[in-house]
Formats: structure tokens, C-alpha cells, sequence
């Protein structure tokens, strides 16, 4: 239950990304998690699935730490691309950008994409445990709102009709992947007492 229970020392969250901390930071917080930024992911290896990325970075950034972590990787898996860019988004992100994505969309009948988040949990001799998150939805045909970071403002979420980019933090945490194996995580750590 979400306030019903907290831990007094904050969690540290390996990444460099700020909008996922803030996210991070409210949907934890409404759980009374804590979460502190830990500058040190680690090796971010390439993999096909984002599970293993968060698994193999947390390993590492919990023994660099000296503390238990999480580290989050995610994606945007597109239908009608196979998939792609899935574990690459970051760089398909810093290379050819929310329009480069839409451009390769061009002619698509099927605008179909899911994001990803895979968010692992580590202890400094420990092994990871990992939530996944996912959400649903459709890539718009040109970006629209501000809101957010990377693809939010092609992405529309299923049932809804603004982009993730037009969303507050609160509406963007209400269907999130980034909320979703958030979420999942919370229950666990506070049901380990
Ligand atoms: P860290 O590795 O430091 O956590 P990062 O931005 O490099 O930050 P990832 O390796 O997980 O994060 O890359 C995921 C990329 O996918 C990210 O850069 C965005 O372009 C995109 N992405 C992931 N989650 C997203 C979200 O909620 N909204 C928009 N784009 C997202």
C-alpha cells in the first residue's frame, strides 16, 4: 500500500538521466522511498533484451557504491520496425532523434510501439533482482508537447490521446513503464520488511 510503510535510508538510483529520477522520485515517494542519484551505471552492455543491461550495470554499480541499487534500462520497442530501437534507443535518441523515428515510420500502416523499462535491484555481494514495466501505445505523427525527455513527444499511450510529452509528471506516473516495474519494485522492497 502505497505510504503505508517506509525505509529511512533512500535507495540510490544509478543514472544520469533526470527525468527519470524525477520519475523515479514520485512514484518511490508515494511509497515512502526515498531515492538519492548515484552518478555510476556502470558498464552498459549491449544485449538484446533491456533486462539484461539493468541486471549486468547494477552488479557493478552496487560494488562500486557499496550500497544496494537500482539501475534502470529502457526502450521503445517499435512493431513495424521489429523492435527497433529497443535496447538502442539512447543512441537511435542522440543520433537521428524523435524525427528521425517518425521519418522511418513513413508509409507505416501500423504505428504500434511498446516501451520498456527494466528496472534492477542489487546488493554489493548480492545478485540482481529484476521488474519489468511496460506501456502500450502508438507513435504520433509529428511530436507535440514539451513534457518529459527522449521519445515522449511521439508517444501516445494507450486509451489516451496526448503524448507522454504533453503529460505532468503525475499523469505520465499514472501509465508509465517507468511507473509500472516502479511499482513492482516498491511492493517487494517494503514487503522484505
Ligand atoms: P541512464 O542510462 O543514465 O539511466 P539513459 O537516458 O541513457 O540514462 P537508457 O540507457 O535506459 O537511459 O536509454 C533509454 C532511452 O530510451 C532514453 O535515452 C530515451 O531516449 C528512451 N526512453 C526510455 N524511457 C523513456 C521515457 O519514459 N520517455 C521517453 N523516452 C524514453
Amino acid at each position: 500500500m502505497p505510504g503505508s510503510s517506509s525505509r529511512a535510508r533512500p535507495v540510490l538510483f544509478a543514472t544520469s538521466n533526470r527525468g527519470k529520477l524525477e520519475e523515479a522520485r514520485e512514484v518511490l515517494g508515494r511509497f515512502g522511498i526515498q531515492v538519492e542519484q548515484f552518478d555510476g551505471k556502470g558498464i552498459e552492455i549491449q544485449a538484446d533484451t533491456t533486462g539484461e543491461v539493468a541486471a549486468f550495470a547494477s552488479r557493478g554499480a552496487a560494488r562500486a557504491a557499496r550500497r544496494p541499487v537500482l539501475v534502470e534500462d529502457a526502450g521503445l520497442f517499435v512493431d513495424a520496425l521489429g523492435g527497433f530501437p529497443g535496447p538502442y534507443s539512447a543512441y537511435v535518441f542522440k543520433t537521428i532523434g524523435v524525427g528521425g523515428l517518425v521519418r522511418l515510420l513513413e508509409g507505416e500502416s501500423s504505428r504500434a510501439a511498446v516501451f520498456v523499462s527494466s528496472l534492477a535491484y542489487c546488493e554489493p555481494s548480492g545478485d540482481p533482482t529484476t521488474f519489468e514495466g511496460t506501456a502500450r501505445g502508438t507513435i504520433a505523427e509529428r511530436p507535440r508537447g514539451g513534457g518529459g525527455f527522449g521519445f515522449d513527444p511521439v508517444f501516445v499511450p494507450r486509451g489516451g490521446a496526448r503524448t507522454f510529452g504533453e503529460l505532468t509528471l503525475e499523469q505520465k506516473g499514472a501509465v508509465s513503464h517507468r511507473a509500472d516495474s516502479m511499482k513492482k519494485f516498491a511492493r517487494w522492497y517494503l514487503s522484505r520488511g
